[in-house]
């Protein structure tokens, strides 16, 4: 057996952890040979539910688990940590405008991303998924700035597998039969799910979505809203957000960076853009197309963009600009 590896999850009390801290802690995503330390941090006057989740671990009697750390201080949080899942944010509440609620959020990042800084190896790797996972995920790379830009990405994945679902479900086929699909730009209602150049396998045949679905309006409509609206969806069925499934894309993107994507395959990744593909401008954690190998991520270079991709590739990019901007005058006087 391997040496165990140092987890962080943050917001470890709150619903999305309960679901991913078992599945992390139990092997589902760094095999079964990986043993670990899970910490787990959240904030102060949550400490007596953090309590019960760390008794409940206890009780799982894992034997991968070596030590579980609960703390609501940053300077024990992420101290020697190989892997940081920032699940913990600010949520919106009622009445709370927009901007107040980035700013409460460029604070919390500001200080995450000084903490990694200063405490955590300068090999970790940082998944960001509190809201809004984007410009949290800048704030915390930009308050970093003794660990790799490309050491930082955010959660897109749950978006990209609510889009490889749709198109399972309309084609009849097994979600893995459907491959490629993307998503750009914000963890928002401005995403772009794209399946211009998604495939799958019909017959054991590699087929492109579009030959597949024959309904381009349905591709360029329902299916792109759909994906879109997903998280409001469920919202409103089950009064609580996503957890399960949220905790499942947090696995798979862990998975992806760890162990790499398959030959011929990419996944959805939120990540820092240098200003030369596909027409985003530099300095946006921008959501794309990615190949993973040893853990480096690569953008997916050379897809062809039609006149209706780019108008909602730059429409997502203009949010998470005005996004920035806000998020950037606060982080000056954070
Ligand atoms: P919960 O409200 O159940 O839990 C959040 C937890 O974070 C709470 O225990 C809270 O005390 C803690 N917290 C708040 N500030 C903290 C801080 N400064 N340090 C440490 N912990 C802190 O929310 P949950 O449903 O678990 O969702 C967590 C976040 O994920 C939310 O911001 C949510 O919007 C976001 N999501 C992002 C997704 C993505 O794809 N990027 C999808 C799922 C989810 O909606």
């Amino acid at each position: 057996m391997s040496a165990p590896i140092r987890v962080l999850v943050t917001g470890a009390a709150g619903q999305i952890a309960y679901s991913l801290l078992y599945s992390i802690a139990k092997g589902d995503v760094f095999g079964k040979d990986q043993p670990l330390v899970l910490v787990l941090l959240d904030i102060t006057p949550m400490m007596t539910v953090l309590e019960g989740v760390v008794m409940e671990l206890e009780d799982c009697a894992l034997p991968l688990l070596k030590e579980v750390i609960a703390t609501d201080k940053e300077e024990v949080a992420f101290k020697d940590l190989d892997l940081a899942v920032l699940v913990g944010s600010m949520p919106r509440r009622e009445g709370m405008e927009r901007k107040d609620l980035l700013k409460a959020n460029v604070k919390i990042f500001k200080s995450q991303g000084a903490a990694l800084d200063k405490y955590s190896k300068k090999s970790v790797k940082v998944v960001v998924v509190g809201n809004p996972a984007n410009t949290n995920c800048l704030t915390a790379l930009k308050s970093a700035p003794s660990i790799p830009k490309d050491n930082f990405s955010c959660l897109t994945r749950l978006d990209h597998n609510r889009a490889k679902a749709q198109l399972a479900l309309r084609l009849h086929v097994a979600s893995d039969d459907v491959k490629n699909v993307i998503i750009w730009g914000n963890h928002s209602s401005t995403q772009y799910p794209d399946a211009c150049h998604a495939t799958v396998k019909v017959d054991g045949k590699k087929v492109g979505i579009y030959e597949a679905v024959k309904d381009d309006s349905w591709l360029k409509g329902d299916f792109i809203a759909t994906v879109q609206q997903r998280g409001s969806a469920v919202i409103k069925a089950r009064k609580l957000s996503s957890a399960m499934s949220a905790a499942k894309a947090i696995c798979d993107h862990i998975r992806s960076i760890w162990f790499g994507t398959p030959e011929g395959e990419f996944v959805s990744m939120g990540v820092i853009s240098d200003g030369n593909t596909y027409g985003v401008a530099e300095d946006l954690l921008y959501s794309f197309p990615v190949t993973i190998k040893n853990k480096t991520w690569k953008i997916v270079e050379g897809l062809n963009i039609n006149d209706f991709s780019r108008g909602k590739m730059d429409l997502t990019a203009k949010e998470l600009l005005d996004e920035k901007e806000t998020a950037f005058e606060f982080l000056s006087c954070a």
